[in-house]
C-alpha cells in the first residue's frame, strides 16, 4: 500500500545569488561594502570563507564537502515540523534548498505533497523566494506552495492595494500567511488542503489564484507560538542532526534607536523555563552537541540565564552553546565562569559604539566599560565573543568613530562586524527624523553629522583599522553559528587563527593594492597558511556535498524578470540583497 500523502514539504533556507560585478563598486557604495565583506579572490573565483574552507578541507581529506551553516536547520523548520506533526499532519524538511535540492526534486515528484512552505526568515531580497517558488513548481505544478515569515509579513505590512498585490504576484506562490508566527494559521491551511475545503474560511492569508491576487481573508490577531514548547521528540534523527537553534523567547524588551525588530516580532514574550529546561534535556539526551540561542539576549531577565547555567552545569553540560547577550550592566566574574561550565563557547554582543554618548543617543542601556569588561571576562574563561558595531547613527563624528576603533583595539573581541546604520522607518530613530536632519531610507540616508556613503566609508576604515580581532561578515562564517564547527573537530585555536587568515585575505582581495608586489606575496602566505591549517584539520564529513550544490539548476533570468516588480514600485529599501539598480540587475552573470 502506498504511504499517505505528505499534507506538506517544509523549506529552511535558499542562498541569495551575488553577481561578481558587484566587486567593481566602490566600498561606499552599499553594494560594494557588501560584496567586499562577503568574499574573497582565490584562484581567480570570488568565494565565501566557508567555500574556501570546504575546498581545502577536500584538498586534504579527498571528500567532496560543503561547511555550510544550514547544518544546524533554521529554527523555524524544527518548530513548525513539530508543531505541525503533533496536530497529525505528515510533513518532511529540506534544510537548504540548494544543499538538498536532489532530494527535494524526489520527494516532489514521488511524495506527491499537497502543499510546500517556503520559510522567509533570512531574506532582504525576494530573489531566492521567487527561485525556490520556481523549483517547486517545476518539480511539482500542483502542490500549493505557502508562503510565511518575516520576508512576506514585513511586505503585507509594509505596502497595500495594488502595489501589495503586484508584489505578492511576483513571488509566484499560492497562499501567504501574514500573521506573525503563523503557525495556527499553518495548521487551518493544511486542514482546509486535506479535507479540500475553501481556504477563504482561514484568516491572515494571501491567497492567489492562477497567478493573480484573489483576496485577503479577514485579519486575526496570531503570535509565535512560545507557549508551546518544541517536542523535540517528533524530529526524526537526520532531521535533528547534531547542531540545533533553540529559542527561550521571542520579541525583544528593548528599543534602541536604529532597530526596527521588536515592531517585526512583537512584545517581549518568555517561554516558560520549565519547558526550556525539558526540551534541552531531549537535546541532551539525542546526543546534540551545539546549541545556539536565538533570543534576541539569552540573558534578560536578569537571573534567568543564570537559573538555566546551573541546570545544564547539573546535568554535566551536555553541549556547548552560543547566544547573543546583553552587558546592560557590567558582568560579574562568577557569572561568566557559570556560563563557562555551562557550555557557553561564544557570545554575540551588540557593543554598536565605543563612545558613550552614542551609546545613548541609541537609547542603548549599557555603557562602553560593561562591554570592555565583559570581553575581557569572556577571554579569561575561553568564550569567543563577537562585537556587532552600528557606524553612523545620526550624532556620530570622527571622534566617536576613533573612540569606537581605539574600543575594539583595547578589547579584541575575536571578531567583529562595523555595520552601517540602516535607516529603517519603522525604528523608533524615525520619530526625531526632522530633529536629527535625518532623511532618506535604507542605506541611503543623510543627518546633520553625516551621509550614508560617508558611513559605509567609514565602516570599512573601522575595518581596515582594527588588529588583532577578525572581521566576518554576515553571511556564512558568523561566530554565533560558529561553534558548530567546533564540534565538527575544528579546536578554538584553528578557528580564531582561520578568521583572522580570512579577514586579511579578504582585505587584501578587493583593494586597488592587491595589485601590488608586497600585497601579492603577503596573500600568497596567507594562502599557504590557511591550506596548511584546513589540511591539519580533523572535520567530520559535512551533511553537504558540493557536488550537490555545485550542480543546483539556476534559473536566474526568470527569476530576475519577476523581481522586476520590487524594482519599479521601489520595495527593495535598498536592504544588502541586490540592490535597486536595474543595470545590476542586468549584469548578473552566470550561477555562482
Ligand atoms: C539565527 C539567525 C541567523 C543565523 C542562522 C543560523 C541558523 N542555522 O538558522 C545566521 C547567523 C547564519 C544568520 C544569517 C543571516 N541573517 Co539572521 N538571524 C538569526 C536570528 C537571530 C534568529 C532566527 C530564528 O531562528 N528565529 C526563530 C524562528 C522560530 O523564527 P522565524 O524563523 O521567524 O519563524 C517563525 C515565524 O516567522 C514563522 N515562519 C517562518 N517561516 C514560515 C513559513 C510559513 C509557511 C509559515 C506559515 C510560518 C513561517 O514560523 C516560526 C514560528 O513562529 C534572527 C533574529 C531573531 N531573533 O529572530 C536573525 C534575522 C532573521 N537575520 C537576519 C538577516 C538579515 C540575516 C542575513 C541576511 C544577514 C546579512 N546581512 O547577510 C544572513 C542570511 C544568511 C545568508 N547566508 O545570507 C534578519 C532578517 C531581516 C528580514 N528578513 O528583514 C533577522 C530578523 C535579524 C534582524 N536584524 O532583524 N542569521
Ligand atoms: S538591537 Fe536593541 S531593540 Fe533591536 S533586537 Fe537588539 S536589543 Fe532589541
Amino acid at each position: 500500500m502506498a504511504p499517505p500523502r505528505l499534507d506538506t514539504i517544509l523549506v529552511g533556507f535558499h542562498e541569495t545569488v551575488l553577481p561578481p560585478s558587484l566587486a567593481a563598486l566602490p566600498a561606499d557604495d552599499p553594494l560594494g561594502f557588501y560584496y567586499r565583506t562577503a568574499f574573497l579572490r582565490w584562484d581567480g573565483e570570488d568565494l565565501e570563507p566557508h567555500e574556501v574552507l570546504s575546498r581545502l578541507v577536500n584538498a586534504a581529506t579527498g571528500r567532496d564537502d560543503c561547511y555550510h551553516w544550514a547544518e544546524a536547520a533554521p529554527l523555524a523548520l524544527h518548530h513548525l515540523t513539530a508543531f505541525l506533526r503533533r496536530r497529525g499532519f505528515r510533513t518532511a524538511m529540506v534544510r537548504w534548498l540548494e544543499g538538498e535540492h536532489d532530494r527535494l526534486a524526489q520527494l516532489l515528484e514521488r511524495g506527491e505533497p499537497r502543499s510546500v512552505c517556503l520559510t522567509t526568515t533570512f531574506y532582504v531580497d525576494p530573489l531566492p523566494v521567487i527561485e525556490a517558488v520556481a523549483f517547486v513548481r517545476r518539480h511539482a505544478e500542483r502542490a500549493t506552495i505557502i508562503l510565511g515569515g518575516p520576508f512576506v509579513q514585513d511586505l503585507c505590512r509594509d505596502h497595500d492595494g495594488a502595489t501589495r498585490a503586484r508584489l505578492l504576484e511576483a513571488l509566484g506562490a499560492d497562499v501567504v500567511v501574514r500573521s506573525a508566527g503563523g503557525e495556527r494559521t499553518l495548521a487551518q491551511v493544511l486542514g482546509a488542503l486535506r479535507a479540500g475545503t475553501d481556504l477563504g474560511r482561514v484568516p491572515n492569508l494571501a491567497v492567489l489564484a492562477g497567478g493573480k491576487l484573489a483576496g485577503l481573508t479577514p485579519t486575526e490577531p496570531e503570535e509565535s507560538a512560545i507557549d508551546e514548547p518544541l517536542d523535540w521528540d517528533q524530529i526524526t534523527d537526520d532531521e535533528l542532526g547534531r547542531e540545533v537553534c533553540v529559542r527561550t523567547s521571542v520579541g525583544c524588551a528593548h528599543r534602541c534607536a536604529f532597530c526596527e525588530f521588536p515592531v517585526r516580532a512583537g512584545r517581549h514574550r518568555l517561554a516558560d523555563l520549565a519547558g526550556v529546561e525539558r526540551q534541552l534535556e531531549q537535546l541532551a539526551r539525542r546526543g546534540v552537541r551545539h546549541v545556539a540561542f536565538v533570543d534576541d539576549a539569552l540573558n534578560v531577565p536578569p537571573g534567568r540565564l543564570d537559573k538555566l547555567c546551573r541546570t545544564l552545569v547539573a546535568s554535566g553540560a551536555p553541549f556547548r552553546w552560543s547566544a547573543h547577550f546583553r552587558a546592560a550592566q557590567a558582568p560579574r566574574a562568577g557569572q561568566l565562569r557559570l556560563l563557562r561550565d555551562s557550555g557557553c563557547a561564544a557570545l554575540h554582543l551588540g557593543v554598536e559604539s565605543g563612545d558613550d554618548g552614542m551609546l545613548r543617543a541609541m537609547s542603548k542601556t549599557g555603557q562602553v566599560a560593561h562591554y570592555g569588561r565583559a570581553i575581557e571576562l569572556c577571554r579569561e574563561q575561553g568564550i569567543l565573543t563577537h562585537a556587532a558595531l552600528v557606524i553612523g547613527f545620526p550624532g556620530e563624528t570622527a571622534a566617536s568613530l576613533e573612540r569606537t576603533i581605539d574600543f575594539v583595539n583595547r578589547y579584541q573581541p575575536t571578531t567583529f562586524k562595523p555595520q552601517p546604520f540602516f535607516y529603517h522607518h519603522h525604528a523608533p530613530v524615525h520619530g526625531r527624523a526632522a530633529q536629527l536632519g535625518l532623511a532618506g531610507r535604507g542605506w541611503r540616508w543623510r543627518h546633520r553629522t553625516m551621509t550614508s556613503r560617508q558611513a559605509f566609508a567609514a565602516a570599512m576604515q573601522v575595518r581596515q583599522r582594527v588588529k588583532g580581532s577578525a572581521f566576518v561578515g554576515d553571511r556564512q562564517m558568523h561566530l554565533f553559528m560558529l561553534p558548530w564547527l567546533l564540534c565538527k573537530g575544528m579546536t578554538a585555536a584553528q578557528l580564531v587563527t582561520a578568521l583572522g587568515l580570512f579577514d586579511q585575505l579578504q582585505r587584501d582581495s578587493f583593494d586597488a593594492r592587491a595589485l601590488g608586489a608586497p600585497t601579492r606575496a603577503r596573500r600568497r602566505q596567507g594562502q599557504d597558511e590557511l591550506a596548511a591549517l584546513c589540511g591539519a584539520m580533523q572535520l567530520e564529513p559535512a551533511r553537504f556535498s558540493s557536488a550537490v550544490v555545485d550542480a543546483y539548476p539556476r534559473d536566474l533570468e526568470a527569476a530576475m524578470a519577476r523581481r522586476q516588480a520590487f524594482v519599479e514600485v521601489g520595495a527593495l529599501g535598498g536592504a544588502p540583497g541586490l540592490g535597486a539598480s536595474p543595470g545590476l540587475v542586468r549584469s548578473v552573470g552566470p550561477a555562482r
